[in-house]
């Protein structure tokens, strides 16, 4: 149930970690090794839990070093520190979690901001975007003194609750300027041209209708239960086995293979969207990709209950993020101010609130992997799908046996 955030597990989706979609979660008291090769990878990744909202707590940074010898992509720094950005809840994360899965409702917010663990000075109890890493060279130029490092939510929700506050630590000069730009790659870089699979997939809330007034089961606006979705389909992750060992072992019956490449309805998905498409269809649907295709998605935000921006995390890959804008995707005029030349390499790319993001990659590693929203209480509400790549040709382009002890459901 622990995951390499953003470490490509090439051939190997058994070290990947999410819960029902590449292995069974580990029972307490049992044990699964995570082995895996790290290739042509270095930086300040963060690996966590991937099972139900239990990263709100189990999480750390992974740094992998230059080989020995090699030198840094930047002047050497004269010391590293790594900077968790984490969420503190009073209450177990699991209890949170249960009871908004009960009520239908918002889940209750997290009541601090944490930078490495602790909340800083601005509690009175002394008590950027989720699922991003980044490394960041800070120089130290400014007066010797102390500074604070604060964080803060972007947050962009309308009718949704969310933790407003400012977590704190301090920096200390022994003895700071970032220069914020237009991200982009170092170099030029080489950007899949000829698509094979142009998708197009909204994300989004939405709202189940209740029957029973007053149900307790029905506490989200105006008796209804929240939901989340992409392309309609609330995802629904299987409870008997993963779909990655079900593949992997040709068991019928725990996913389906028509999760849709576009909206199975279009409209103006970032207008006054009529209340008859709020309702999303729950379904454990994967999207089938053959080995090697060159892949397109763009990713548009609803205005459906409200309009957000969402971390979306894709399993397995690097992407390279060609475009952005607001409002709705234009096929005909907004793939012109594409960047195919320099654009940044992610894992995680956050849908502007009300607008769209779009990427691209070679779909050259085989196995389940899942893309979804990475704030935890929307994928717990459906906000993902699965890509499951197939084996190209031979061993080299096929998914490695699964280990001894891979988890059994
Ligand atoms: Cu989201």
């Amino acid at each position: 149930m622990n995951l390499l955030h953003g470490l490509r597990q090439l051939r190997n989706p058994w070290a990947d970690g999410p819960e029902y979609i590449t292995q069974c979660p580990i029972q307490p008291g049992a044990t699964y090794t995570y082995r895996f090769t790290i290739q042509d990878q270095e930086g300040t990744l963060w690996w966590h839990a991937h099972s139900r909202w239990l990263r709100a707590t189990v999480y750390g940074a992974l740094i992998i070093y230059p080989k020995l010898g090699s030198p840094y992509p930047f002047s050497m720094p004269k010391r590293e520190a790594p900077l968790l950005l984490g969420e503190w809840f009073d209450r177990n994360p699991l209890d949170v979690q249960r009871l908004a899965a009960f009520t239908g409702g918002a889940p209750n917010a997290s009541d601090a901001y944490t930078i490495n663990g602790q909340p800083g000075d601005l509690y009175r109890c002394s008590k950027q975007g989720p699922g991003q890493t980044t490394d960041v060279l800070l120089t130290a130029d400014q007066p010797p003194a102390h500074y604070y490092v604060a964080a803060s939510v972007y947050e962009t929700a309308r009718n949704a609750p969310f933790d407003n506050t400012t977590t704190t630590a301090i920096l200390e000069y022994k003895s700071a300027v970032a220069v914020q730009r237009k991200i982009k790659s170092p170099s030029q870089v080489k950007v899949p041209t000829q698509i094979d699979e142009n998708l197009f997939f909204i994300v989004g809330l939405g709202l189940k209708n209740c029957t029973v007034p007053n149900n307790p089961r029905c506490q989200g606006p105006n008796n209804t239960r929240f939901a989340a979705s992409m392309n309609n389909v609330s995802f629904v992750f299987p409870r008997t086995n993963s779909i990655m060992q079900a593949y992997y072992n040709g068991v019928p019956g725990v996913f389906t293979t028509d999760f849709p490449p576009v909206p199975p309805v279009q409209f103006d998905y970032t207008g006054n969207v009529p209340r008859g498409l709020w309702t999303p269809r729950r379904g454990t649907k994967v999207y089938k990709l053959k080995y090697g295709s060159n892949v397109q998605i763009v990713l548009q935000d609803t205005s459906i209950v409200t309009t957000e921006d969402h971390p979306m995390h894709l399993h397995g890959y690097h992407f390279y993020v060609i475009g952005s804008g607001f409002g709705n995707f234009n096929p005909r005029t907004d793939p012109a101010k594409f960047n195919l030349v320099d654009p940044p390499l992610r894992n995680t790319i956050g849908t502007p609130p009300g607008g769209w993001v779009a990427i691209r990659f070679v779909a050259d590693n085989p196995g389940a992997w899942l893309m979804h929203c990475h704030l935890d209480a929307h994928l717990v509400l459906g906000l993902a799908m699965v890509f499951l790549v197939e084996n190209g040709k031979g061993p080299s382009q096929s998914v490695i046996p699964p280990p001894a002890d891979l988890p059994r459901c």
